[in-house]
């Protein structure tokens, strides 16, 4: 068999930048995808597994229909998303672009997520890298399962949390101070974190310099002309950009950020905090440094220019 490089498992909660995380992936020439699985977070659940499947058939390497799975979550958080952002899921799955052919290929997995990735990882013949971009209530879920495939992971590298003073969560009953993965599901952070995996953590600190601006928008309209960057750009056409001042509502590319770190590292800048997190009340959710806490890789720093670059790179080659 090939060099296939590096071993890659994909959780994600079917935003649109989960899904163009996806896209973003599979056009990554060093990264093996050995599965996928949809948890129905910041998105919903059935246009969310059959866009990712719509996305491996159109986008994907020949023969990646045939091999990769794309696994069902039966995990329900704690605190829900608003539902006017989950409807986005509805709008990436409705694009002609994924149905032109009427039909999917890509299979869907027999297990629920958190055992497929169990399976996926007890098979896999060297260490994987879970890369997580909504919350870790499938990870927590499969390590209270199965702890021994700590052994098989490489490394988790998660979209979630921040150690700013300021998070992204403006809910009623809620203080401000938490990242929205983390909201969803607190004590599934406090499972994942109390186990020995390596963490590489993109959090608002880094996401933040990526809004999603009209000059973004328009270099990928300028390039449309190549499939991956039109279902880029029509992918963000559902999402507000920054213009004048941050809302609730303004999007930022935290998820494609984070798949970015997986692809080149090189993109950003890392440093070892240790951290933990606030499991109840008021500032649920919100991750914390403190001596006694866990290592963490924490993706501190990034350059905007050389993250687009990359991204409208591998869209281009799609
Ligand atoms: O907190 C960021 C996470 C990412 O995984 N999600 C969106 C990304 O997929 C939640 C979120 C925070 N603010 C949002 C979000 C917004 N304005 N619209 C949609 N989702
Ligand atoms: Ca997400």
């Amino acid at each position: 068999e090939a060099e296939m490089g590096k071993k890659l498992y994909f959780n994600h909660d079917a935003g649109v930048d989960d899904l163009v995380s996806l896209f973003l992936v599979l056009q990554m020439k060093d990264v093996e995808l050995i599965g996928v699985s949809v948890i129905p977070a910041d998105g919903y659940l059935e246009p969310g597994m059959a866009a990712s499947r719509k996305i491996i058939d159109r986008f994907g390497a020949p023969g990646m229909s045939d091999k990769v799975e794309v696994a069902r979550s039966n995990s329900r958080g704690q605190n829900p998303f608003p539902a006017e952002w989950r409807m986005h899921t509805f709008f990436v799955d409705a694009l002609p672009i994924l149905n032109e052919p009427g039909t999917i290929h890509t299979r869907e997995a027999g297990l629920p997520a958190h055992q497929h990735m169990i399976q996926q990882l007890q098979n896999a013949s060297e260490p994987v890298t879970l890369l997580f971009t909504g919350p870790l209530t499938d990870l927590a879920r499969a390590l209270e399962e199965a702890p021994s495939i700590e052994e098989k992971i490489e490394k988790l590298v998660w979209m979630g949390g921040t150690f700013n003073e300021k998070g992204n969560v403006q809910e009623p009953e809620h203080d401000g101070t938490a990242e929205w993965n983390a909201f969803w599901d607190p004590e599934a952070v406090e499972t994942v974190w109390n186990s020995g995996i390596k963490i590489e953590l993109v959090a608002l600190e880094s996401t933040n310099k990526v809004p999603l601006t009209v000059p973004i928008r328009n270099r990928w309209a300028s390039l449309r002309r190549h499939a991956g960057l039109d279902f880029v750009g029509q992918c963000y056409a559902a999402c507000p950009p920054l213009v004048f001042m941050e809302t609730n509502s303004t999007y930022y590319l935290w998820d494609v950020l984070t798949t970015a770190v997986v692809g080149d590292p090189s993109l950003v800048q890392m440093k070892t905090v240790y951290g933990t997190v606030i499991p109840h009340g008021p500032s649920q959710g919100r991750t914390v440094e403190t001596d006694g806490g866990r290592p963490i890789s924490l993706v501190y720093d990034v350059e905007p220019e050389k993250f687009f670059d990359y991204i409208t790179m591998l869209s281009q080659n799609a």
